[in-house]
């Protein structure tokens, strides 16, 4: 949706005469200012460090407006109280104002193989754009909807919960059509409570389905106390949707299901992965957009993005929690704060360098230690140039030995070293945090854990 700086201005009622600047057509809307190019507006959050710090930096790498928190004079700008409750405003009123219909998707385990799954099912017949990554939160959630192209007519949006009280704010903002749950996982794999209190945070889910819309959830009980959508449907072998006649391949499956002719095909092992298709087959039926010979090619044709922040268990019972694949240090800080947060008694992290952070790169990366508390989380190994001047901060409020440092440079690259000395000093009562950029390659480490 094309709109103007005044347009925005008034959806989020700036406080600011914002009418005195020059009205204009608004492209993207970014917060990582390397991402700004011409004619967008900036976003500023407050990360690691504080977005306000780079509006001018944006300015220059071509922004044309920002939102602030304070009054400035670099630029045209929309004063509002707290810049993410605005740009979630605005992601609220292109929802409600674009004619598309939204499937959410959360869950414990397999919300993004859903996702891409759904999309790619909806995508036979109809324009689709998904959630990129890891952008299910309260920012990348609002930030998908802002990003879909204009001729979107389906939009899949994952929902991630961190907190209590997560799930609701998205369902409000993304008012599905279609609001799915994958399934309830286990209490000591999240970051609160019990499994009650994780099933009815997703629950809430139903907040912001619409009046007329459709709630698909597993047959499991402990759902069942915060059931209030008018339309529900249940899958399992309990439920009234379930797999049939399941065949499990190398690397692909067969299958049927109660409701649908014929044998499916997905490029995947293992039972839950049909089951996340058997969500997809039914979404797309009851979408009344797509035929069963579309959705039989969707699935055995499948393109999986590879999954972002998940836990995994290595073939001696270590829980590994994997973001591998991007780094920045909000994100980072994030995911160690959450783990921080998690029940259980021992506690790795393996930080890799964070790259194209640039002349503030070290002090970034250094800012790390306020996320780091050694009764927490108990033993670092971290890895790369980047890396060693939060190394030398670490060893002062660590006990000896506690902090590991691997280099790789030009030169030298310790990958192999880490590997060995984390084989060697992991249990499997241990949790892992594995964390940095793609070109640290710490998905090799990963999958070198997951073999022991
Ligand atoms: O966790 S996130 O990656 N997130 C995105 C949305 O979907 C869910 C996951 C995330 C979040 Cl939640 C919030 C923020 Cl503010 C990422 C960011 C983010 O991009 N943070 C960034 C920084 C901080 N703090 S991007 C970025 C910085 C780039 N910036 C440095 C600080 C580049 C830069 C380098 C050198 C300079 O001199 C100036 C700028």
């Amino acid at each position: 949706m094309k709109l103007t700086l005044h347009q925005i201005g008034m959806i989020v009622s700036a406080e600011n005469d914002y009418q005195s600047f020059p009205d204009f057509v608004i492209g993207n809307i970014e917060f990582d200012s390397r991402k700004i190019k011409d004619g967008d507006f900036f976003l500023p959050l407050k990360g690691a460090r504080d977005g306000h710090d780079f509006i001018s930096l944006a300015q220059k790498n071509g922004a044309i407006a920002t939102f602030s928190e304070q009054d400035i004079s670099a630029m045209p700008y929309l004063k509002v109280k707290d810049n993410l409750t605005a740009f979630q405003q605005l992601a609220s009123y292109v929802r409600a104002h674009s004619d598309i219909k939204v499937i959410a998707v959360t869950g414990s385990n397999g919300k993004t193989t859903t996702k891409d799954m759904i999309a790619a099912v909806m995508s036979e017949s109809c324009h689709t754009y998904k959630t990129q990554g890891n952008y299910n939160n309260e920012i990348g959630l609002p930030y998908t909807i802002m990003h879909m192209p204009e001729k979107t007519e389906y939009l899949i949006l994952e929902m991630g919960q961190d907190h209590f009280g997560d799930i609701k704010l998205l369902s409000e903002i993304a008012r599905p059509d279609i609001a799915v749950i994958t399934m309830i996982g286990e209490a000591h794999l999240e970051f609160f409570g019990s499994r009650e209190k994780i099933a009815e945070g997703k629950m809430q889910i139903q907040d912001g389905l619409l009046d007329t819309g459709l709630l698909v959830i597993p047959d499991d009980p402990i759902l069942e106390p915060f059931i209030n959508a008018q339309r529900v449907k249940r899958f399992g072998t309990m439920g009234e949707v379930f797999i049939t006649n399941f065949k499990e391949g190398k690397s692909k499956s067969t299958f049927s299901v109660n409701f649908a002719e014929g044998e499916f095909e997905i490029p995947l092992s293992g039972i839950y992965n049909a089951n996340n298709a058997l969500l997809a087959i039914y979404v797309g039926l009851a979408t009344h957009q797509l035929t069963i010979s579309k959705i039989h090619h969707a699935l055995a044709n499948l393109k999986l993005t590879r999954n972002r922040t998940e836990w995994l268990t290595s073939e001696s019972g270590i829980e590994l929690l994997s973001d591998v694949y991007n780094a920045n240090p909000t994100a980072m800080g994030l995911t160690l704060d959450s783990f921080t947060e998690l029940p259980g008694q021992s506690k790795i992290a393996v930080l890799a360098d964070m790259k194209e952070l640039g002349s503030d790169s070290k002090a970034l990366h250094q800012s790390m230690i306020l996320h780091l508390n050694p009764e927490k989380i108990q033993r670092l190994f971290l890895y790369g140039e980047e890396m060693w001047p939060l190394a030398e901060l670490a060893a002062e409020i660590y006990p000896r030995g506690a902090v590991r440092f691997y280099q790789k440079n030009a030169n030298i690259d310790e990958q192999s070293d880490l590997i060995v000395d984390l084989l060697d000093s992991i249990s499997n009562t241990d949790q892992v945090l594995l964390k940095g950029s793609n070109s640290m390659h710490l998905d090799q480490v990963v999958e070198k854990l997951l073999e022991n």
